[in-house]
């Protein structure tokens, strides 16, 4: 008999200590405290501060459909389920990241190809004082995105196939990054016709673009990158939440909309409302209550809905937002 493959893994939001299985991918804790990715339990498991407040802590967790066998590769974490991989890595805190992004994305790479997961669909960029400058003047996020960017252009299979992610701030010191990839290639990236492409953004952004697409499709589920209020390459509306939120929204509900996925050979369309296990990342603690009022009025009440104060890959933008979007919420 074939085995049965796991079509589908899940992620939730969770208490950070909620208890794990054999069927356990990953576990990912926003929590107090940063550091290297470790096999918790058979889990690998990722450790980012991003609270001011340990109280405010989750875990996502990522759960298959099958069981899961972990294990490490140089400085990464991984787990599978013969379908699906996670892995996580590390960056200690430096004064120049450049070179280090570069060699732990291209082990990145190898890993997915040694292990037959060539298709990374969605990763995920915690930057330590992101807005801050580094050992050479360069603005930590700019040095992190020329590592990244190196590491594409010398993997021309990761370089065809730059997946939805999300850059943003942490407290903790060093990168903690994590990704997901699978076996087969009925993944789609996708781009915004109301954004440039990240990867084609105007050298004034850095001395290399960010390497990310807006969104990745995977069957059913179309994975949101971090989206933020700009406009082709410019940040809308310096100073002014609301309006961020507004053009932060409106470039999401255009991404996953009908029209931008048929401009892109895609069938269906989501709206706001399909919208799930959405990260807000906002910059100023004072403004938690006037997200949260947003976000309840834009999202689906049961959507998973989680709030994180840092700072944000350009020291203009306040907010930002990911999610993943899928038809589980309709009722048809
Ligand atoms: C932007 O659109 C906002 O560097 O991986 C969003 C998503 C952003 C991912 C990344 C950065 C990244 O440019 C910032």
């Amino acid at each position: 008999m074939q085995p049965v493959r796991p079509e589908t893994i899940e992620s939730r939001f969770a208490d950070p200590d909620a208890a794990c299985s054999d069927r356990t991918l990953a576990r990912i804790v926003f929590g107090a405290a940063s550091g290297r990715p470790r096999i918790e339990n058979g889990v690998p498991t990722l450790h980012l501060k991003m609270c001011d407040d340990a109280r405010d802590g989750f875990a996502e967790i990522w759960r298959s459909a099958g069981p899961v066998r972990s294990g490490t590769f140089n400085d990464l974490v991984f787990a599978h389920d013969g379908e699906f991989l996670f892995c996580a890595g590390f960056i200690p805190h430096s004064g120049r990241y450049t070179e280090a992004t570069r060699e732990a994305y291209a082990d990145a790479f190898a890993l997915v190809r040694t292990l037959g997961f060539p298709k990374i669909f969605r990763m995920w960029n915690f930057i330590p004082h992101i807005n801050g400058e580094n050992a050479e003047g360069l603005e930590v996020y700019r040095d992190f995105c020329r590592g990244r960017a190196l590491a594409f252009e010398q993997d021309h299979a990761a370089a065809a196939s730059m997946p939805a992610a999300t850059g943003i701030g942490t407290w903790g010191d060093g990168v903690g990054f994590y990704f997901l990839a699978c076996r087969e290639s009925t993944v789609r990236h996708i781009e915004n016709s109301r954004q440039t492409p990240a990867y084609e953004y105007p050298q004034r952004y850095g001395p290399k673009s960010p390497s990310f697409a807006r969104g990745t499709q995977l069957h059913d589920t179309l994975f949101v990158s971090g989206t933020a209020s700009i406009i082709g390459h410019e940040t809308m509306h310096e100073g002014d939440l609301a309006r961020q939120w507004d053009v932060a929204t409106a470039n999401i509900a255009h991404l996953i909309g009908a029209e931008n996925l048929a401009a892109q050979d895609l069938n269906g369309g989501y709206t706001l409302r399909d919208l799930d296990r959405i990260k807000v990342y906002y910059r100023h603690a004072a403004d938690l209550p006037a997200v949260t009022t947003l976000a309840r009025a834009a999202f689906h009440p049961d959507a998973s809905i989680r709030y994180l104060k840092v700072d944000i890959c350009r020291a203009d933008l306040l907010v930002e937002i990911e999610g993943i979007a899928s038809y589980r919420h309709r009722s048809d």
